[in-house]
């Protein structure tokens, strides 16, 4: 049976979650809110434009549809200012030494991401040419937890879903990697993915042996 991997990218191949936190408290403090850690920690692989009808309903404020889109974008400009700081150096430990090895194995790789950025960000830390097939929040119409994302992934992959990998740092990815039926690895806070199949706290944990005897679902 052939197996293909599926990559989350926000917080599971570089630590983008500091900064999508960064631009979204900014943006928030236009209403006068305080968005905390923990209300970012929910914000974890939800879409742009969910994300912002989140915090407009945690901070009991409405906006005009001009105003949430100004509101948006301006996020977006903003967590763009810190994506094009990024480099080779923000990859996090042990994922290039993974796809590397799943690559020389001649196992697919794909992206499977709610952000419009994806592209950009992968060219950026320089791992563009790794992925065999990238789907990303441009590609989508319905977000994560809706297993839509990742099961155009496998599609593309030409991989049975229950023969698919999917790693995931989000609770409403590992949601839908259940939902399309596929295997799913939780990476880090262990207490927010109880539903992973799996948890590890970094990919430095996770060996290919392990990936290798993971059995369909
Ligand atoms: P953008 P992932 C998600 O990426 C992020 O976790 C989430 O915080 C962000 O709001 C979303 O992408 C959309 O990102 O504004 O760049 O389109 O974890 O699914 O790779
Ligand atoms: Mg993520």
């Amino acid at each position: 049976e052939e197996k293909g991997f599926i990559f989350d990218l926000d917080g599971v191949i570089v630590d983008t979650a500091k900064f999508h936190f960064l631009a979204w408290k900014k943006a928030a403090a236009e209403f006068n809110f305080e968005l905390t850690h923990q209300q970012n920690e929910q914000l974890k692989g939800v879409s742009r434009v969910d994300s912002l009808k989140k915090i407009l309903n945690w901070a009991n404020a409405e906006v005009s549809q001009e105003k949430f889109d100004e509101l948006a974008a301006n996020k977006n400009a903003d967590y763009l200012t810190y994506v094009d700081k990024m480099t080779a150096a923000d990859i996090l430990p042990g994922i290039k030494e993974i796809l590397a090895e799943i690559k020389k194995e001649g196992y697919p790789i794909a992206l499977g991401s709610a952000s419009k950025n994806a592209p950009k960000i992968l060219q950026k830390v320089g791992i563009m040419d790794l992925f065999d097939v990238i789907v990303d929040g441009n590609s989508v119409t319905k977000a994560k937890p809706n297993p839509e994302v990742f099961l155009i992934a496998a599609e593309k992959i030409n991989v049975a879903p229950n023969n698919c990998i999917v790693f995931e740092d989000a609770e409403a990815g590992i949601e839908a990697a259940n939902t399309a039926g596929m295997i799913s690895i939780g990476l880090g806070n262990e207490q927010n993915l109880k539903e992973a199949d799996y948890n590890f706290s970094s990919f430095t944990e996770i060996t290919f042996n392990f990936l290798k005897t993971l059995q369909p679902k």
